[in-house]
């Protein structure tokens, strides 16, 4: 190894070494340590910051050891590494996470106890970590617990937002965006490798140049911005195994502090504009939820990442001295969504340009490599990039693009000759006036697999957005892996009672690592006292979410009510207006019960919904007004009292999912049929002995077949008759149900405020043509809410189908997701487990 320590020297290295600490009091040293150095304290203005602060930099200290030696081995061994580039990270939380995988919370509780803090406090210092809008990011998260968990070469790509997700306050009732500074207080738990800079080119032109010797010809790419890239590293832990993989997250920075000839020039403030300019990349995470929006900072994002990630996976590479044609038995990418699909182009770009690979051999290796996961099949949420806007920003991967494209539709045509309407659908550039590029077309044709998230979801691409494509590669091309969770952060960490309870029965805790474990609970299902714990733990998590809700809005909920919860990000596909229409319909229908009957037919309930709306999103933002307006009336109607209760939980996000999904005794996955593609809270809320009423969409079709039909309230339309469903309503053919009308008149008679702050939601039902279905299914969901009521009253009948839920969900660990890639892309696992030790004792 090149740079390396020379052999006499390595034993002053071996004898002062830093050493992980063992015991608590190894642990406190290191604490007192990073307070009095690291963050220049003293134990006389020692606060929780200064402690969350030294405590997490002192784990990260022993991540930092351990992430060493699993990188070192990695290299040694050669392995097979598979990288997942992702532009989003919905991590939440590290402290609490990294204590539960390495085993050390009793120590660390120990040691911030004698030290005179409380740990609970110092893991809610902690400020979340928000680079994601929702299901995709948060399942980039658990991907990555498990890529580490289940000892993968992993490694995530992505971008270090200075601004997460924003943070959403209420305001009257409405939504109020303030942006999400987490790096305040600096971060703890990342390693900013200064020394790793990867210039990135924007703009500029391609010229043809002329080998002097062969007198071949080449294309070569001149850009006109250059920007650094810094590579800001996270460790990722797994649980019960000593492999830490590594979260690489890019940083935009200026390749020269200034500009020195304006400077010169008396130009000053002018001098720092193209600084500011490539700081502007990272500096903030675009906030759309199933929406793209074709602005060219993102592409530059895009780019930017792509650039990075790609140019620190070939240098890893070539210190292999391998030659190319053995990449794709080294490096396997998986593209999240087709937000990093310029990294096929890349390649291809970084193999014929720069490496002088031949073109066909080059694709070769491109499509050997990758592999592409979709996560929606709604149009609005399909990249489409401008073809100027991307000619002028990335010249010659354009270029390259149209190479590809060529000698793809000319393939196509012999397969199906005389099909000209085949060659315009399936091209990578949509003949629209203006252009676009279409980004799933490329995604396909340059990876040997795709997959969708839910088995409905990947039938439905098959039948739908990529039908041509089906016919062209063939059906085996397009797999299905069900998303899934990790049950160390969604049980373990989230729902600690639950989680010591099922440990109890199962004798420890490596159902965590096994998850079908869980079906051992069934043995449980008469056993009284087991029963009654359970009821115990779900009472103490209501409790737990009571008093967040009280501190979030000031609302006082009972706990003995039934809570049904509601929270994703706010969309119309989610349809969090049939939900509050129901409620609506609900407190209508306890009013007009006489007051005497009104607590014999009604028992109490808590409709809880939380969720962000897109900044630029209208009716959801309605959505939550509404929401907030209907809380208000029902809350304050001293004729209701505790029959009904109405929240909207503010700034919901990772942290705040973790109280809530351990809560609920139901939850609302309620898409129109065919519009979800996976959901994952479905999964995060069965797993922690809740409930569900939802739609025939998304992994609801597998959580139904997994923990059986008793214990799931199903309603609505299928996604086969959604089609024709629509066309009844343009055709103006379909009447809203009695009961939504009864909805429509109490809001528009003024119960709920000034009902032109609503009326859009209710037009685009009655006028519109009810694009997501709310009256088709109105009907059908108060029944399953009217079916719930009658079986909530039966309290064992509850529990018994909460236990045999739970008992049936291993199939939705993220762990799974990992093993179930087509056996031609099954990343090889990496099959000893680190014993560091031995096995470095040997080099
Ligand atoms: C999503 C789907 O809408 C979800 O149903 C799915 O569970 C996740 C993960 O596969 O992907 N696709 C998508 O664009 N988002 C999803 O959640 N949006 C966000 O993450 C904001």
């Amino acid at each position: 190894i090149d740079n390396s320590i020379p052999i006499k020297a390595r034993e002053a290295w071996q004898r002062f070494g830093t050493k992980e600490f063992q015991s608590s009091d190894e642990l406190e040293a290191r604490i007192i340590d990073h307070v009095e150095t690291s963050l220049a304290r003293s134990m006389y203005n020692c606060d929780d910051l200064a402690a969350y602060q030294s405590l997490s930099s002192s784990i990260r200290d022993k991540l930092i050891l351990r992430w060493n030696k699993t990188q070192q081995l990695h290299t040694i061994k050669e392995v097979k590494r598979v990288y997942y580039l992702s532009l989003e990270y919905l991590m939440g939380r590290a402290l609490d996470n990294a204590m539960i995988n390495l085993d050390i919370k009793d120590l660390c509780n120990k040691s911030t106890n004698e030290l005179g803090f409380n740990l609970e406090d110092l893991i809610e210092t902690e400020p979340d970590a928000g680079l994601g809008n929702g299901g995709l990011g948060r399942l980039a998260a658990c991907f990555v617990d498990s890529l580490s968990t289940g000892n993968y070469p992993g490694w995530g790509y992505g971008l270090r937002y200075n601004y997460g997700i924003f943070a959403q306050k209420i305001i009257n009732g409405y939504q109020v965006e303030t942006p999400d500074y987490w790096l305040k207080f600096g971060n703890p738990w990342e390693i900013p490798r200064t020394e790793i800079q990867i210039p990135v080119d924007f703009y500029g032109y391609v010229s043809t140049i002329k080998d002097e010797k062969t007198g071949a010809l080449s294309k070569q790419w001149k850009g006109g911005e250059q920007v650094l890239a810094v590579a800001y590293d996270f460790p990722v832990p797994g649980y019960s195994t000593s492999n830490v993989n590594n979260l690489r997250m890019w940083s935009s920075q200026p390749t020269r502090e200034f500009d020195f000839q304006k400077f010169n020039e008396g130009d000053y403030s002018n001098s720092v504009v193209q600084q500011q300019r490539a700081e502007s990349i990272t500096a903030v995470l675009y906030p759309n939820d199933n929406f793209y929006q074709g602005k060219e900072l993102r592409l530059k994002q895009q780019y930017f990442w792509v650039a990075a990630s790609l140019h620190d996976i070939v240098r890893r590479f070539i210190k292999t001295k391998k030659p190319f044609s053995q990449f794709p038995n080294y490096v396997a990418i998986q593209l999240n969504d087709t937000h990093p699909t310029i990294a096929v182009v890349e390649l291809q770009r970084i193999l014929v340009d720069l490496q002088k690979v031949d073109w066909d051999e080059a694709w070769d290796i491109v499509i050997k490599t990758f592999g592409y996961t979709n996560h929606t099949v709604m149009s609005e949420a399909l990249e489409k990039w401008p073809l100027e806007l991307f000619a002028n920003l990335l010249p010659r991967h354009l270029e390259i693009i149209y190479e590809v494209n060529l000698r793809f539709l000319q393939k196509v045509e012999k397969l199906f000759p005389n099909e000209r309407d085949l060659l315009t659908r399936v091209s990578v550039i949509e003949e629209s006036s203006p252009k676009n590029i279409q980004m799933a077309h490329l995604a396909i044709i340059g990876s040997h697999k795709v997959n969708g998230v839910a088995e409905l979801h990947s039938e439905l691409i098959k039948t739908t957005i990529f039908k041509d494509f089906v016919r062209i590669y063939g059906a085996e091309k397009f797999t299905n892996v069900t998303n899934g969770i990790t049950p160390r952060r969604w049980l373990r960490q989230a729902n600690p009672k639950l989680s010591d309870l099922i440990a109890s029965k199962l004798g420890g805790y490596d159902y965590l690592l096994k998850l079908e474990k869980l079906k051992n609970l069934e043995k449980f299902l008469d056993d009284t006292e087991f029963k009654k714990d359970w009821l115990e733990v779900k009472r103490y998590n209501k409790a737990r979410l009571t008093s967040l809700v009280k501190t979030l809005t000031g609302i006082e909920i009972n706990p003995n009510s039934m809570f049904d919860i509601q929270v994703k990000r706010i969309h119309e596909y989610k349809r969090q207006q049939l939900n509050i229409f129901g409620v609506i319909w609900r407190y209508l229908q306890i009013k007009a019960t006489p007051p005497s009957e009104r607590s014999t037919k009604w028992a109490p309930k808590v409709s809880l919904i939380g969720g962000k709306a897109a900044p630029g999103y209208c009716a959801a933002k309605k959505i939550i007004k509404l929401v907030n307006a209907v809380s208000d009336v029902v809350n304050n109607d001293p004729e209701i009292g505790d029959l009904l209760k109405v929240v909207f939980i503010p700034d919901y996000n990772v942290s705040k999912a973790e109280i809530i999904c351990p809560a609920s005794d139901i939850s609302e996955h309620i898409s129109t049929a065919g519009t979800e593609a996976s959901g994952t809270s479905n999964m995060k809320f069965v797993l922690n002995g809740g409930l569900i009423i939802g739609t025939v969409d998304g992994a609801n079709v597998e959580i139904t077949r997994e923990i059986g039909e008793d214990q799931i309230f199903l309603f609505g339309n299928l996604s086969e008759d959604v089609d024709e469903l629509r066309h009844e309503h343009q055709m103006g053919r379909l009447d809203i149900p009695d009961a939504l009308n009864q909805v429509f008149d109490a809001l528009q008679s003024g119960l709920f405020g000034i009902y032109d702050e609503y009326k859009s939601l209710v037009d685009n039902i009655k006028y519109h043509g009810d694009y997501y279905l709310v009256s088709d299914d109105f009907e059908s969901y108060l029944e399953a809410q009217s079916t719930i009521d009658q079986e909530y009253r039966d309290k064992d009948n509850w529990v018994r189908k909460s236990i045999i839920s739970v008992a049936n969900m291993g199939f939705f660990s993220s762990d799974r997701c990992l093993t179930e890639v087509a056996p031609d892309t099954r990343v090889h696992q990496f099959f000893f487990k680190l014993e560091h030790d031995i096995v470095f004792g040997t080099f």
